[in-house]
């Protein structure tokens, strides 16, 4: 039997839908299921554009990285592709773990077939014959509906020494996380591989560079590689009319929290806050919303008369949050944010490799702060907060990885945007 269904998306069989377009409509486990809804015809078109071509057109489609920072895709295949060493890696971060994120869940159970085609297009266009994918360990049917895509792709030479007779060799291994934060982050995902311990490597030198077994390596979030599989079919032109002119495309939007209807919604860049939560239905009968936490626990918060915020990269920056990973996390007035606020210090505590000071020590003091400032009012008060505000400079300027560097993020937004302890 397969574990336990994913959550909901509301919005299956919509044909505006572009990642999600199969989802809820094809059959996992079949490849022939797969080929009918138009599988592989990506593939195809990249062995006809050869590698410099498939990176041509995903510059041209303006694709960046969905897993949080938005960094351009078609520049990370170039700089991997032109390093001279004759071995490069492909590794596919599936290690979802960012609090309220389910998208690429929604994407590996649902479209298994479409993420094994889209890293045979990325192989292809970086010079990889290996690819690695990173499944979060708690997702196993996933892991489940993967392993059989991949084996049936193997079988049908789709995968192998001889992808679609084409002469390029490419297949994928599958391994999977065990539970760690951290192990998100992508040079700590190549100590995991290697099989040391996971641990964030400091950059300087770029993936791009020196990465997995210190090979030039392209690591790229599931729900980028996805948007590579449109950006071939329909063509870069095409694909850069949806969306706006810095934040091309669809974006997947993982809505929880205060929402009449929870679950994965695709919308193009551009759409209003408003939009999307008006499409999740709202806050239930007799609530009313009093923020909504963007881009998850390393995100921040906008207020209600903030909805008209357009969803794009640039957008969600310049209101002083971000549109991270896509998770929207609606918050009513039954939410008593100093224990949300609580609950996302103790993450970071916990979640903290431990390997740099400043957040080692700088996530602990934090939540030692946030649970004096819950008793105190007035001067008492103050004197945490100002604290809180040094240690989370430190922590942003010093530390490692993105995990010490945001941690604070989500407390001082509420401080500044939303008046908490006041
Ligand atoms: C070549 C350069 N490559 C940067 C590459 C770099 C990486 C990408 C982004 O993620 C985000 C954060 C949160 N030459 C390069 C270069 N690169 N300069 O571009 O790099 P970077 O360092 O800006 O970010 P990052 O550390 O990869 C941090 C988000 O991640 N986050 C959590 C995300 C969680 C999920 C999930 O659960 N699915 O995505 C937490 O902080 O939004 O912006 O590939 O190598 N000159
Ligand atoms: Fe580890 Fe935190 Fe330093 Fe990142 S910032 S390397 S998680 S201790």
């Amino acid at each position: 039997p397969e574990p336990a269904a994913s959550q909901a998306v509301p919005q299956a069989g919509d044909p505006a839908l572009v990642l999600l377009r199969r989802i809820g409509v094809v059959d996992p486990s079949s490849l022939d299921d797969y080929r009918a809804h138009g599988g592989y015809s990506a593939l195809r078109r990249a062995f006809a554009l050869g590698p410099a071509g498939v990176i041509r057109e995903v510059l041209d489609a303006g694709l960046v990285g969905r897993g949080g920072a938005a960094f351009p895709t078609g520049r990370k295949w170039d700089a991997t592709a032109r390093q001279p060493e004759r071995t490069h890696y492909l590794v596919c971060n599936a290690d979802e773990s960012e609090p309220g994120t389910f998208k690429d869940r929604v994407l590996m159970e649902g479209d298994p077939y479409a993420l094994v085609e889209a890293m045979t297009i990325a192989g292809y266009a970086v010079g990889a014959h290996r690819g690695f994918l990173y499944l979060r360990g708690e997702y196993p049917r996933a892991l489940h509906r993967l392993e059989h895509a991949i084996g049936q792709a193997r079988a049908r030479g789709l995968l192998g020494p001889d992808v679609l007779g084409q002469g390029y060799a490419f297949d994928i291994e599958i391994r999977r996380g065990a539970g760690a934060y951290i192990c998100g982050e992508e040079t700590a995902i190549f100590n995991s591989i290697e099989g040391r311990r996971g641990e964030p490597r400091s950059k300087p030198p770029f993936p791009v560079e020196k990465g997995l077994f210190d090979k030039p390596t392209a690591v790229n979030n599931v729900e980028t590689l996805v948007n590579v599989l449109p950006i071939l079919e329909h063509g870069a032109a095409a694909y850069a009319a949806t969306g706006t002119g810095n934040s091309t495309g669809t974006k997947l939007f993982c809505v929880s929290g205060s929402v009449r209807a929870p679950g994965i919604y695709e919308l193009p860049f551009g759409a209003t806050l408003r939009e999307l939560l008006d499409l999740a239905g709202g806050a239930p009968q007799g609530r009313t919303l009093r923020a909504v936490l963007l881009g998850g626990a390393a995100g921040g918060f906008v207020r209600p008369d903030e909805l008209d915020i357009p969803l794009t990269f640039e957008g969600t920056r310049e209101a002083g949050a971000t549109l991270g990973s896509g998770v929207i996390l609606a918050l009513d007035e039954t939410v008593e944010l100093p224990r949300i606020l609580l609950r996302i210090a103790e993450f970071f505590r916990d979640e903290s490799c431990g390997q740099c000071v400043p957040c080692r020590v700088g996530t602990v003091r934090q939540e030692e702060a946030l649970h004096r400032i819950t008793d105190r009012t007035g001067d008492a008060a103050a004197a945490d907060i100002a604290l809180l505000r040094e240690v989370g400079r430190a922590m942003r300027d010093a530390s490692i990885c993105g995990l010490g560097q945001t941690a604070w993020n989500a407390v001082e937004s509420a401080i500044d945007r939303l008046g908490a302890y006041k």
